[in-house]
């Protein structure tokens, strides 16, 4: 009965080891092809009725500030109209803002915060 042999699959050239005059083997390095993922910036947006202390326990509450940065980003949201309360993977992000609006809905706010592409 013929056994059939096994199929080596050729190595290309790039990824042999290369041999110099001495002993040592020389491994080729291999580029970077791997990206760091898409991460993804929670951003909090300015309204007229969610009162600044609110606004200030749920940054401090889901983004882990402390009660000075959490009054910063709110005063800054209060401003400019925006603001970014952290910066997550796609996931992570997301359950925040679910968090966030979660807990505005049942306080009878209108607060509202989005996540988007960091870059975008
Ligand atoms: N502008 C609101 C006020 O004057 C406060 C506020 C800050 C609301 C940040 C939302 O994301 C917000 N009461």
């Amino acid at each position: 009965m013929a056994t059939k042999s096994p199929v080596i699959p050729p190595v290309p050239p790039a990824h042999q080891p290369q041999r110099d005059d001495g002993d040592s083997v020389v491994l080729e390095r291999r580029t970077q092809k791997v990206q760091p993922p898409q991460m993804y910036q929670v951003v909090m947006l300015n309204d007229d009725y969610t009162p600044m202390e609110f606004v200030v326990v749920v940054i401090q509450e889901f983004f882990g500030k402390d009660l000075e940065a959490a009054t910063q980003i709110m005063l800054k949201i209060h401003l400019d109209g925006k603001g970014i309360c952290g910066v997550y993977s796609k996931d992570v992000a997301a359950t925040k803002v679910d968090q966030v609006l979660d807990a505005a809905a049942k306080a009878g706010h209108p607060l509202k915060c989005i996540s988007e592409p960091v870059d975008f």
